[in-house]
């Protein structure tokens, strides 16, 4: 396989809003990113993934586009964000947008002359319907809570809204809707960039609109004519450059992600799914305090592993992004310093040595934490407030209300970048949009550089690795010892060479399994091994000889 295969790619997360201020707004900016590329580059990263940076009224922090041609000028302009791709490209980095295209922003041209307006040429962008005995048309659940249609009240008629109720869900059964939508994406690749990230894709194609005994999910996720639509958005736009693309699939199914990412069928290149990520809800749900189950988690990442190998199609791994809490806090701890740094080096090792295209969220190298934020003024997240407000009107108390928002909030990742020991860890020499955790002070990028043992090395090793050797790219995975209680350990194979991962989820030292040897290569490790125990939060990977 060629040095330049995208599969042998790492992608780095940037939420521009969170990574880097110029101009002391207290909001990050496109400048600003630019201002950090060294920093990428020395990280060793392919590819930077910017969330979207479109003109947007921000209530979804730019998921809520209203013109996909023109740039947030909280971000700064399109001059910015050439030279960001100049810069890049000069670094050896590639640049991947965000697409957002399930909906638009209800402040988008289209939708205002849909809304109040039957005769609209835009109407039939968008899901309009009828009132059904003066309810809603159907009752399924907004993402974001509530009902999912809102009211018009000057044509009588609802608009479908799967997010907040400011996303109006674009309607991609009319051929002339998926034509705009492939000018879009065909405007930015001329523009210059080398990937795209699509939003939800897997929720386009909507099915009957009918009463659901759940919330809704099973009549847009991965829906009737989706696959249809993404070969032909394939074949109009990114389907013959030499592009990196990925799906976020939300409930999604491995079925559906072999035919999404298996390059035969020329939808997608690979497919984002979050199932393993949802092993610490209570019965499925995530405004709940939960504790990581991590039999679910070895059993999920195995199934998806496997399955996808198997189907010929391609995955994207990752723990974090600005959607989820940071991983060293969730299913590591952040208890103590050391604490921190071995299991955030601990969960590197597992998710990098897996198959797939490994996503590093902003921060997560440097083993950046939840904030602990302790008071609801400190959130602004809309769907960490709507489920405050509804989670209060539920009858919990405001104590327990934080609790779970101090595991699950989507802020919790959406903190500002950590750079230096100063002011607000140097993000802004303003205001955060957004408080900064109090362990900036020991915990951020300038200190992260100066100590070769800081899980910043971690990064760039594995990323090195993923580089230098083909088994970690295309090798197939072997699952070991599933049920162990504490021991996540798989091997890798390709060709004749054989690697063995091992980790530790627990904080106590474990010991190995009797029969499995440890003779071999020290690829990558941290901890250590005693008398056949593995240290707390280690792990190893061997290269067998
Ligand atoms: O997220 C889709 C999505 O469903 C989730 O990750 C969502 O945030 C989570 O399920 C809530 O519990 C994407 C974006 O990543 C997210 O930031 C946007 O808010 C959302 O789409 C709407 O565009």
């Amino acid at each position: 396989m060629s040095q330049h295969d995208w599969r042998k790619s790492v992608v780095y997360q940037i939420y521009p809003k969170s990574f880097n201020d110029t101009t002391g707004n207290g909001q990050g900016d496109l400048q600003g990113i630019i201002e950090k590329l060294d920093y990428l580059a020395f990280l060793g990263v392919d590819y930077i993934w910017l969330t979207p940076v479109y003109e947007s009224p921000m209530n979804d922090n730019g998921y809520d586009i209203s013109n996909y041609f023109k740039i947030n000028e909280q971000f700064g302009t399109k001059e910015d964000l050439e030279t960001l791709i100049d810069e890049s490209h000069k670094r050896n980095l590639k640049v991947m947008l965000d697409i957002v295209i399930n909906h638009t922003s209800t402040e988008h041209e289209w939708f205002k002359s849909a809304y109040e307006n039957k005769e609209s040429p835009y109407r039939d962008y968008y899901f309009f319907r009828k009132s059904k005995d003066g309810q809603p048309p159907t009752n399924w659940e907004s993402k974001f809570g509530g009902n999912a249609w809102q009211y018009d009240p000057v044509t009588d008629e609802y608009y479908l809204h799967l997010f907040d109720v400011t996303q109006a869900d674009l309607n991609w059964d009319n051929t002339e809707v998926r034509r705009a939508l492939y000018d879009i994406i065909n405007y930015w690749i001329d523009f210059g960039v080398d990937g795209f990230r699509f939003d939800v894709i897997n929720l386009v194609s909507k099915d009957e609109f009918k009463d659901s005994n759940k919330i809704g999910k099973e009549f847009y996720t991965d829906g009737p004519r989706v696959h249809e639509y993404l070969h032909e958005m394939n074949r109009h736009t990114f389907g013959d450059k030499e592009m990196m693309t990925v799906g976020e699939m939300s409930s999604t199914t491995i079925e559906d992600c072999i035919k999404y990412s298996n390059p035969e069928r020329q939808e997608l290149s690979s497919v984002f799914n979050f199932h393993h990520l949802k092993v610490d809800y209570v019965n499925g749900e995530k405004w709940t305090k939960g504790q990581l189950d991590f039999q679910k988690l070895k059993h999920i990442l195995m199934e998806w592993q496997l399955g996808i190998h198997q189907g010929g199609g391609w995955n994207a791994i990752f723990w974090c992004n600005h959607d989820q809490p940071r991983v060293v806090s969730r299913f590591g701890s952040d208890a103590t310093e050391a604490l921190r740094e071995q299991s955030a080096k601990m969960l590197a090792t597992v998710l990098h040595m897996l198959q797939g295209t490994p996503y590093i969220y902003q921060g997560e190298e440097i083993g950046m934490t939840n904030p602990h934020f302790n008071s609801i003024d400190q959130y602004r997240d809309v769907e960490s407030t709507n489920a405050f407000a509804e989670m209060k009107r539920k009858g919990y108390d405001a104590a327990t209300i934080l609790e779970i928002l101090d595991q699950k909030s989507r802020d919790n990742s959406r903190t500002p970048m950590q750079w230096s020991n100063e002011t607000n860890g140097d993000f802004t020499s303003g205001t955060p949009w957004i408080d900064v955790p109090d362990n900036v002070a020991s915990i951020n990028v300038e200190a992260a550089i100066n100590d070769k043992q800081s899980v910043l090395y971690t990064y760039r090793r594995l990323i090195q690795l993923r580089h230098e050797y083909d088994i970690i790219t295309y090798g197939s995975i072997e699952p070991l010892y599933i049920g162990h209680e504490q021991l996540f350990i798989y091997n890798r194979h390709y060709n004749e060479e054989t690697w063995t991962v091992i980790a530790n989820f627990s904080q106590k030292r474990v010991c190995l399994p009797e029969d499995l040897t440890v003779e071999g290569e020290i690829m990558v490790s941290n901890g250590e091994l005693i008398d056949g125990k593995i240290s707390g939060f280690g792990s190893i990977v061997i290269k067998r000889v």
